[in-house]
C-alpha cells in the first residue's frame, strides 16, 4: 500500500491505523480519503487481523473534512466528494472486525462522523467534539445526522448540530457519545487493550454480533430477533463454538486461542 497521509501497522492481532496530516489537522481530503478506502480493503483481507484502533497524529483526531478542498467545489465535485466519504464510511461501519476510535483530540465535522462509523469509542481528555458545519453554511455530510442521533439520542444530536456547539471529552462521555475517557498518555495502550480483549474472543462471533446490532438497530424489533436467532445458530457450524465449549466444560478457557474458522 503506498500510503501518504495514513500510517497502517500491525501488532499481533491487531491493527492501527492513524490519520497522518497533522498540518491540516489531519482534515479528510480526497487523497486521505481514498487511501482510506485502500486501508479498510487491506483491513478486509488480511485474516491476521481481529480488531482495528483509528487515530489521528499531533493534537487532532479528524477536525472534518477539508475546507480548503471543499471551498470552490461545484456541485458536481462536492456531490463525488460526499459519495466518496459516505462510501468509505460505510464500508468501516460494515467492516466485519471491530474497530475503536482512540480520539485524542480534535473529533470534529467529518472527523465526528468517522468516529460515529466506528463500533467503539474512547477520548483522551484532551479530545473536543462537535458538529460546526451550519457555522459553514452545510449540512453533515458523512452521516452525521444520521448516525449521531442513533447514538447520543434525537435531542442532544438536534442540540450538536443545530448550534454547531464544541463540547469537551467529559460532555461527550456524559451525552454517550464516548465509551471512556483517559488521560492522553495511556489513551492508545487503552484502546489496543480493548482491541486485544475483544480479539482474543472468537472472532466469528464477534463479527455476527455486529452485524446483528448493526442490522437490528435499523430495523424493527421481530425481524432483528429473527436475524439474531440466524447469526445464534450459524454459530453453531463453526470450530469456535464447539471447541469453546468444550474447553468450558473441561474447566479450560479457549479465550485468546480461538481459530477463527
Ligand atoms: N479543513 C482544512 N484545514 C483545516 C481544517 C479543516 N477542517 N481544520 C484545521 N485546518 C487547518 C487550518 O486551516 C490551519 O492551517 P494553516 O493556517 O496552518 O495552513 C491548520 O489546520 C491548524 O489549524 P488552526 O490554526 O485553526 O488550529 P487551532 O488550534 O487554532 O484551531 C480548530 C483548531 C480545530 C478549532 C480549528 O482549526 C477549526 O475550527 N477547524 C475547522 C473545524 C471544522 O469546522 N470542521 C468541520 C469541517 S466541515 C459532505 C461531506 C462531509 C462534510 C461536508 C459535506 N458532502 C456530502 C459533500 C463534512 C464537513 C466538515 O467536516
Amino acid at each position: 500500500m503506498n500510503l501518504k497521509n495514513i500510517a497502517f501497522e500491525k501488532e499481533g492481532k491487531i491493527a492501527l491505523v492513524t490519520i497522518n496530516r497533522p498540518k491540516a489537522l489531519n482534515a479528510l481530503n480526497t487523497e486521505t480519503l481514498a487511501e482510506f478506502d485502500n486501508v479498510i480493503t487491506e483491513l478486509e483481507k488480511d485474516s491476521e487481523i481481529l480488531a482495528v484502533v483509528i487515530t489521528g497524529a499531533g493534537k487532532s483526531f479528524v477536525a472534518g473534512a477539508d475546507i480548503s478542498e471543499m471551498k470552490d467545489m461545484s456541485v458536481i465535485e462536492g456531490r463525488e466528494f460526499g459519495i466518496l466519504g459516505n462510501k468509505v464510511f460505510r464500508r468501516l461501519e460494515n467492516l466485519g472486525k471491530p474497530v475503536i476510535a482512540a480520539l485524542n483530540g480534535f473529533t470534529l465535522g467529518g472527523g465526528c462522523e468517522l468516529a460515529l462509523a466506528c463500533d467503539i469509542r474512547i477520548a483522551s481528555t484532551k479530545a473536543k467534539f462537535g458538529q460546526p458545519e451550519t457555522g459553514l453554511g452545510i449540512t453533515p455530510g458523512f452521516g452525521g445526522t444520521q448516525r449521531l442521533a442513533r447514538t447520543v439520542g434525537i435531542g442532544a444530536a438536534k442540540e450538536l448540530i443545530y448550534t454547531a456547539k464544541i463540547i469537551n471529552a467529559n460532555e461527550a462521555y456524559r451525552i454517550g457519545l464516548v465509551n471512556s475517557v483517559f488521560e492522553p498518555e495511556v489513551l492508545i495502550d487503552e484502546a489496543k487493550a480493548l482491541a486485544n480483549t475483544i480479539a482474543n474472543n472468537a472472532p466469528v462471533a464477534v463479527k455476527f454480533c455486529k452485524v446483528a446490532i448493526n442490522r437490528g438497530i435499523q430495523t424493527d424489533i421481530d425481524t432483528a430477533v429473527a436475524y439474531e436467532s440466524e447469526v445464534f445458530g450459524s454459530c453453531f457450524s463453526t470450530e469456535d463454538q464447539k471447541e469453546g465449549m468444550d474447553a468450558f466444560l473441561n474447566k479450560k478457557s479457549l479465550v485468546g486461542n480461538f481459530k477463527n474458522k
